[in-house]
Parts: structure tokens; sequence; C-alpha cells
């Protein structure tokens, strides 16, 4: 894939004016994705951006590319018959927390279960915007909306554990806020062949402000959160002086310098182990008891479902006296060979 396009981030703009509340998380991420794609090297006709419905769901409009804001819940269903139709286009898939993990939850788990070669962009607002404000699958236990009044009674999915619960090979995690990471998450997910998920925590400036703010806070974003690399030490903190070990099957989270730990004792990041069992327990680190993980968590390359279905296909054909609807004729009410 080349890297350097003769395109830039605005040549995937579309002619459309936006219409996210101002201050919604939305706008940096729609930044994120088109800058993305022009580091990529991509032309628009090779790019279509699947929807489902939801403030999210907007996004095919405000991109110059193919596009198609389905039906709610359904992105993953007609991204994977985009992808089979034609496994040449780069099929990002753009849904919300509930229209991929309410509604949408099933078509979500198989498509990633299957590992269709599709982009997924998770924007996790833990909130229906676009119906005002009702609780979503992803929404805090005890979080109070128009829906939950005295505040839940269940516990959110958390959408790492349930992507690698589903069998998922790649996961990873960002924040609208950072531009930077961001753009360098969607390249990786968008390099790596099969069903990435990347969970974006976007903010909902209307129903849900500030959700994710804890994560971002000016001088302590280094403390709360910690970025996975490939290859690197976990370390993290302001002064990279915290890291993770393991302690039994935990994680736990240590100082350098105490009690003689050095960076050599630190967990070094294998985003490629086929074992999910340390990159769930990645995934699902919350603060205040962990530095929350950003990053590529989970990249295990593996067969796609799309790829096997043409291997197949061709397979089948080439022993079969039927290569195309020439070789049959249409006989009472059945197709019959010639
Ligand atoms: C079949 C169907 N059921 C319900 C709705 C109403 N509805 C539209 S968007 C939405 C939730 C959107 O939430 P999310 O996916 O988190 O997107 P956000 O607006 O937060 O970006 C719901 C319930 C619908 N459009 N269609
Ligand atoms: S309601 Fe929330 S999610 Fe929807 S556009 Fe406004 S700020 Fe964004
Ligand atoms: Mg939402």
């Amino acid at each position: 894939m080349q890297e350097a396009s003769a395109l830039t981030y605005t040549d995937f703009k579309s002619n459309q004016s936006v219409k996210w509340c101002p201050g919604c998380g939305d706008h940096a991420i729609l930044n994120s994705v088109q800058k993305a794609m022009a580091e990529l090297g991509y032309s628009q006709e090779e790019v279509a951006v699947i929807s489902g419905i939801g403030c999210s769901s907007r996004f095919p409009y405000y991109m110059n590319a193919y596009g198609f804001h389905t039906i709610h819940g359904r992105a993953s269903a007609v991204a994977t018959g985009v992808k089979i139709a034609n496994p040449e286009l780069k099929v990002w898939q753009i849904t919300g927390d509930g229209d991929a993990l309410a509604i949408g939850g099933n078509h979500f788990i198989h498509a990633v279960r299957r590992n269709i070669d599709l982009n997924i962009i998770l924007f996790n607002n833990q909130i229906y915007g676009l119906t005002k404000g009702q609780y979503s699958p992803t929404s805090k236990k005890g979080f109070v909306s128009k829906t939950s009044p005295f505040g839940t009674i269940e516990n959110p999915f958390r959408p790492g554990e349930l992507t690698i619960g589903a069998r998922g090979h790649f996961f990873a995690r960002t924040i609208d806020k950072e531009l930077k990471l961001t753009v360098e998450v969607l390249k990786e997910a968008a390099k790596f062949s099969g069903a990435s998920v990347v969970e974006v925590l976007q903010n909902c400036v209307i129903y849900n402000d500030r959700t994710h703010e804890v994560l971002t806070e000016k001088g302590f974003k280094e403390e709360r959160t910690i970025v996975l690399r490939h290859g690197q030490p976990m370390l993290f903190g302001k002064d990279n002086d915290k890291g993770l070990m393991l302690d039994g099957l935990n994680l736990k989270v240590v100082k350098l310098g105490d009690n003689g730990i050095t960076e050599k004792d630190i967990l070094v990041h294998d985003a490629m182990n086929p074992d999910p069992s340390l990159h769930l327990k990645l995934a699902n680190m919350e603060y205040p008891d962990y530095p929350v993980a950003m990053g590529v968590i989970r990249a295990v390359p593996y067969a796609t479902y799309n790829a096997e279905l043409v291997e197949q296909i061709e397979a089948v054909q080439a022993k079969s006296k039927i290569k195309s609807f020439k070789d049959l004729v249409f006989s009472g009410d059945v197709w019959e060979v010639k």
C-alpha cells in the first residue's frame, strides 16, 4: 500500500454542510478519518463508507467517497454485502454504541467472528445521541438518563471484551481529542486484513458531556491512560516511570525503582499473540484501578471470510460443469445444466 497520496484530507470532504452540534467529538473523528485516508494513499473511488443510524452514522454524507447511510443496526450486514460483492473496495463501517451494540449487536458480533475485511469505527459516547439522550449498552451502571431516571441497573458492554469474546482478531482504542493517535490507529486498522474494530471514545456535548473527560484532563491524561505499541514496554505516566507487570494471572501497576523494579521487569506488548487472555485484560483495564489502554491492543493475522469465499467459489467452479448462467437452461420451473 502506498503511503504518500496525491490527495490531501480535504479531497475526502464532501460538499455537504456538517450538521453535528458544535463541539461534538464527531467533527474531530471525521477529520482524523479523512487525514488517515489521504496518508494511506487512498483514492476516493476505492472507498465505501457504510453506516447505520445515529448522529455518528451521518458520516457518509460528509465523505467524498462511495457511501451508504443504511438502517439502524444493519451497518455490519450491509458492509459485509458490499465487501463480498466487491472485495476490491476498502470498506469502512461507521457505527454508534447503540447502532453496533444494541439493535445491531447480532450483526456486529458475526461480522467480527467471520473476520470480514472491514474497518469498523465504533463511536462510543455511551448514549443515544440522535434520539435525544436515552442510555445505551455502554452507559455506566447507575447512569441517569431520560430512560433511566433512577439510574441504570445493568452492567454495560465493554466493546473490547465483546470483540475479543466474539473471536475478534483486531481491537484498538483511541479518543476523539487525540487526533494524532486516532490517525495512527486508523491507519493500522486499515492495513489489517480482517475485521478491525476501533473504539473511539467520543464526547456528546449535549446529552453526555465530559463522560470521557477524566482521561483527557490536562496534566493527568498520561497518568490515566497508557498507549500500547507492539514490541514496546508497557510504560506510562508523565515521566514514563510507571508500568504494567503480571502478578499471578492479574495485571499490576508498578513504579520503576520501587522494590528494585527496572524496565526489564515491565511487560512488552505483543499485539500479535493469538492467545486472547492478556489482550482481554488490557482491553478491560478501567480507571482508577488501571490506566485505560489506548492504541492497538490486538492485531492477530488470520484468514478473512471474504478471501476464503472467493477461493471457495473458484474451487467449486473449477470442478463444476456450470461456469456461468450460459451453461444453464430453464426447463419447466427449474434451472438445469445444458
Ligand atoms: C429500527 C429503528 N429503531 C429505532 C430507531 C431510533 N434510533 C435512531 S438512532 C438510535 C440510537 C443511536 O445511538 P448511537 O448508535 O449510539 O448513535 P449516536 O447518535 O450516539 O451517534 C435509535 C434508537 C430507528 N431509527 N430505527
Ligand atoms: S447530539 Fe451529541 S452526538 Fe449528536 S451531534 Fe450533538 S453532540 Fe454529537
Ligand atoms: Mg451513541
